[in-house]
């Protein structure tokens, strides 16, 4: 009778085992079948009715029953451990030809792209990138450039002075004074880099903005060269149907000068707001390299002549990228920076 019991308990817990397709429900398995109040315990309790020399054979069939279900429960239990992890295992698959994630990088400032772009050009036609220092004695700022004591530019209005010869220079002429004082001839030489003048600050000025000055100084260099050369570095910068238009000017450092126009690279002349519908644009100044400045650092001028040229960073970069405030440039915020 309990020996007929037994075995259906056992057929039971095995085929409910069989049919289970959760670890938790192995577990309430477990509990029914063999836990403490469970249907293998209260065979045992039956045990009293059994008659004395049959009990250990009863007991040796519940513990045999027990080791079944216990060994069924275990192999079970593994494999859905197994099937299991094979599911996550597939649900982590990587997918190799999936596109990459975008990397984010960072972004060049428009003055440094636009910096990189006026060095390649002139870098292009043979020219060397100087530099020099951002503080000056006066003399190489302005007195070497024939710039006199009197002129408004020398002004504390203008100028930021350290002592009374000593400046934050307002031009990177100076580099090229520098340059023309070592006696090494020809010239041929940019000099891009920061300058400073006591501006107030609005949308087209700033008392700390970037220039490149440029100076060539060999034997028969003519006005012809000067307006061939910036003729060629509108072209590369603003388009190859770009037009220049040198318009007569006044620097105390060269003679004859010019400011130099180029033809509206948006509108192409018909006038826009870009160009404040005129057509042209005023982008720098130039001039043949006076022949006092050339006699100051020892040049002949009989035997050498030159010419040069200054062009302000941030506005060709305001110009190229069509930013309408300066201000944003100094800003450094990540919103403007990224669209370049
Ligand atoms: C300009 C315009 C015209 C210039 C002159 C010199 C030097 F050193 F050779 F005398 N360097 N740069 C120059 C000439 C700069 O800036 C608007």
């Amino acid at each position: 009778m309990m020996k007929e019991d037994l075995e259906k308990i056992q057929a039971e817990a095995l085929e409910k085992i069989q049919n289970s397709d959760a670890l938790e429900k192995l577990n309430e398995i477990r509990v029914a079948y063999l836990g403490k109040k469970g249907e293998l315990k209260q065979v045992l309790k039956g045990m009293k009715d059994v008659a004395p020399e049959d009990r250990p054979k009863v007991g040796e069939m519940v513990n045999k029953a027990r080791e079944i279900i216990e060994s069924k429960l275990e192999e079970t239990k593994k494999k859905l451990e197994e099937a299991a992890r094979e599911k996550k295992l597939a649900a982590e698959v990587i997918d190799v030809t999936l596109p990459a994630k975008r990397i984010k990088l960072g972004h060049r400032h428009p003055n440094t792209i636009a910096l990189e772009e006026v060095e390649r050009i002139f870098i292009g036609m043979g020219y060397e990138v100087v530099s020099g220092p951002e503080v000056e004695y006066d003399y190489y700022n302005f007195e070497a450039l024939n710039i006199p004591a009197n002129h408004p530019a020398k002004d504390e209005q203008d100028t930021f002075y350290i002592t009374n010869d000593i400046l934050l220079r307002t031009q990177t002429s100076s580099v090229q004074v520098h340059e023309m004082e070592k006696g090494r001839l020809p010239i041929k030489m940019i000099s891009p880099g920061r300058v400073f003048r006591s501006d107030e600050v609005d949308a087209t000025h700033s008392p700390s903005f970037h220039q490149i000055e440029g100076l060539v100084i060999d034997k028969n260099i003519t006005f012809s060269d000067l307006k061939g050369t910036l003729a060629q570095f509108a072209k590369e910068l603003f388009g190859e149907d770009t037009k220049v238009k040198f318009r007569p000017h006044h620097f105390p450092f060269t003679e004859p000068s010019a400011e130099v126009d180029v033809s509206c690279f948006k509108c192409h002349g018909k006038g826009c707001r870009m160009c404040k519908g005129s057509g042209w644009i005023e982008i720098l100044g130039c001039g043949m390299v006076h022949p006092h400045v050339l006699e100051m650092r020892g040049i002949d001028p009989n035997e050498y002549t030159g010419f040069a040229f200054g062009v302000g960073l941030e506005r060709i970069a305001l110009l190229k990228y069509e930013i309408d405030d300066m201000r944003l440039m100094y800003e450094n915020d990540v919103r403007f920076l990224k669209q370049f």
